[in-house]
């Protein structure tokens, strides 16, 4: 299936992984470039020198290209953009921030940029800067959102751009995937699906977790910090969500708390004291698979739900 996007990425489906802090390294995103999407490594809050390893195991690991995303709010962002620069990866996705002043340097580099963006004003600033396309996000995300839903959200930015959009938030399946091209995407960013690859190394529980949870299991903390993130309710979200109805609590407090909390859900597999990023389609997915298979089956659904519940009315 080619169009703009998969061309843009030289992929056989316009399909990007997304870059899940922690879990998204080396092996999960070969697969899924080897199973024909842009695969990506989460930089998260890891440091320079561990992004750069993961973008040489990569290599070993696949010929095809892929992504590096880099968490703006990290300490090292500014030093890991540098070593996708000198590494020449093909994409750099971009969240939580804006990317505007690395955007040329990146492109000079060769190397693409595709920042996650949350509301409309962004994306036409951005647009202006010269990245490449945009992934618009919706808040059925997990980890850090921000308020439109992808329903609402991917038409008005694909209405202000001139640029390709990927939607991102609620996309499990190829009925989700169909449902983003007719809002005017030309590609889909999943994540919370690709959790649950094979080939991903996070902890059986946090996978298993995902596997049990239905359509209500998500929550957002965060919200009076102004940093919501969605994740799966367990008591780490209890006591998140009891810390921030306390009137004098102060966001140094708050960082304390969640300090360590996505590793320990992660690496640990602690399900209780964990952060479980999870998007909203958690209930949608039932099962691991290897991420080469979760590509092709979610594009040969999109295909058969457009031939028979859209080209038939
Ligand atoms: O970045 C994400 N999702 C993430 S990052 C992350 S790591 C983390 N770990 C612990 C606590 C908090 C975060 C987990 N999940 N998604 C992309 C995204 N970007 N969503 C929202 C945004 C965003 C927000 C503000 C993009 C741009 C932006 O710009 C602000 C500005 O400066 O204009």
């Amino acid at each position: 299936m080619m169009n703009d996007i998969s061309e843009m990425f030289g992929v056989r489906y316009p399909i990007v992984q997304g870059g899940m802090a922690w879990v998204a390294e080396a092996n999960l995103a070969a697969a899924v470039s080897n199973g024909g999407g842009l695969g990506v490594i989460a930089a998260g809050s890891a440091s320079a020198d561990y992004v750069r390893e993961q973008i040489r195991k990569t290599r070993e690991l696949t010929d095809k290209p892929f992504g590096v995303n880099v968490m703006l709010m990290s300490p090292a962002a500014e030093d890991i953009l540098r070593v996708l620069c000198e590494e020449k990866v093909a994409v750099a996705t971009t969240g939580a921030g804006n990317p505007g002043k690395y955007v040329l340097n990146l492109k000079e580099s060769g190397v693409k940029v595709i920042p996650v963006v949350s509301n409309v004003a962004l994306a036409i600033r951005l647009e202006r800067s010269g990245v490449n396309a945009l992934i618009a996000e919706g808040c059925e995300s997990g980890g850090h959102i921000g308020e439109l839903t992808t329903m609402a959200f991917v038409p008005q930015i694909v209405d202000a751009v001139n640029i390709p959009v990927i939607a991102a938030g609620g996309v499990a399946d190829g009925r989700g995937v169909a449902a983003a091209f007719m809002l005017g995407a030309s590609g889909v960013q999943v994540g919370t699906r690709f959790l649950l690859a094979t080939e991903c190394t996070v902890a059986q529980p946090y996978k298993d977790r995902v596997i049990k949870a239905k359509d209500s299991d998500t929550v957002v903390t965060g919200r009076s910090t102004g940093h919501p993130v969605r994740v799966l309710k367990n008591r780490f979200t209890k006591e998140a969500l009891s810390l921030e109805r306390k009137a004098d609590l102060s966001l140094e407090e708050y960082e304390e708390f969640l300090s360590g909390t996505l590793r320990a859900a992660v690496v640990d597999g602690d399900v209780e004291h964990g952060s479980l990023m999870s998007g909203q389609v958690a209930g949608l997915v039932h099962k691991e698979q290897p991420a080469a298979e979760i590509i092709s089956e979610m594009f040969a659904e999109a295909e058969k739900v457009c031939r028979e519940r859209v080209l038939s009315w």
